[in-house]
């Protein structure tokens, strides 16, 4: 990779994939495109900015052929919580923007990235140690895009050699930009609430495990793969990625070692309840670790430190 184009560049991901490319891949070599314009004080406005809508190919080729990058990250995606209140806006958007992209990719031979989800699989999956290859089935409209996305980037693949890669995220968590419509979000949230109000009220259940990943686990792991020579990408749908698995007493546990009055209380929200009790407990990465070399840094203490450290830093910026 050397010219790179980032779709959806103004979210969780898109900011921190953004930011680090440019340190890596130089400033003016990565193009951060999102549908509206970066706030007055976002770092993103340092370097090239280009304002699209995924789902308009017509500009989508346009700015692709003045940037001319080698290789294109496709990031816009309406998450699970959003996705479920609105199915078809979230099959518009996150499959209307996904083969736009593919297909921009395959015109202008650039090698692509997008990611998949822990959402792609589903209550018949196998719960624990969940493997890469295994049944999808999910019940949410965000699990239905992810599992076509992460076909249709195999079929590009194999019909018109597009390089595709990708990954299924678990919930990142992280303080630079928080996240949206997500039902992994309680895990952000958590932490922010900690520190502005020592409480907080979770709308997942006690109990219940979801995979997650600290933010720069994430980011190192999408760079990493991208880099990754080609003959070593076996699998071309999606590599299963994550950091740890928890549920919200053990974060609350993890805090209080630092903020020892927490309070954690629950008002669970049904509907990304539902989402969340479909998804597995603890995803097998192996594959990921041992076809490219996938190797997370942070367990759920190290991230707790770098949330709560990076949040107090955000917040003393704040208010000077
Ligand atoms: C969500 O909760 O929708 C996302 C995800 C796990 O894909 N964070």
């Amino acid at each position: 990779m050397e010219r790179i184009m980032i779709t959806g560049a103004l979210g969780q991901i898109g900011t921190e994939l953004v930011l680090k490319c440019r340190e890596i891949y130089g400033e003016e070599n990565v193009l951060a495109t999102d549908i509206r314009e970066p706030e007055a004080d976002s770092p993103i406005k340092d370097g090239p900015f280009a304002l699209l809508d995924v789902t308009d190919i017509t500009r989508m080729e346009e700015i692709v052929s003045e940037f001319k990058p080698d290789a294109l990250m496709h990031m816009a995606a309406l998450l699970s919580a959003t996705a479920e209140k609105n199915p078809l806006l979230a099959w518009n958007i996150n499959m209307g923007g996904l083969v736009n992209a593919l297909e921009v990719s395959r015109e202008y031979n650039l090698q692509f990235f997008t990611p998949s989800s822990i959402g792609a699989f589903g209550p018949t999956t196998p719960k624990d140690k969940t493997p890469a290859l295994t049944i999808q089935r999910p019940t949410s409209m965000y699990g239905v895009n992810k599992v076509s996305g992460e076909l249709l980037c195999e079929y590009y693949n194999s019909k018109f050699g597009v390089d595709t890669r990708s990954v299924r995220f678990p919930g990142l968590i992280s303080y630079v930009k928080e996240p949206g419509g997500g039902t992994t979000d309680y895990a952000v949230e958590i932490y922010f609430d900690a520190l502005r109000k020592g409480e907080y009220t979770s709308f997942i259940d006690k109990g219940t495990y979801m995979d997650m990943m600290f933010m720069d686990d994430a980011i190192e792991a999408i760079i990493k793969l991208m880099e990754a020579d080609g003959d070593k990408i076996k699998h071309r749908c999606a590599y299963n990625l994550s950091g740890m698995s928890f549920e919200p007493e053990e974060i609350a546990e993890s805090i209080r070692k630092h903020i020892p009055d927490f309070v954690l209380k629950y008002d669970v929200d049904p509907v990304r309840q539902g989402i969340a009790d479909s998804w597995p407990d603890r995803i097998d990465v192996s594959c990921s670790t041992d076809e490219w070399g996938f190797s997370p840094q942070y367990d759920l203490d190290a991230m707790t430190v770098a949330m709560l450290e990076g949040i107090k830093a955000k917040d003393a910026a704040t208010q000077h």
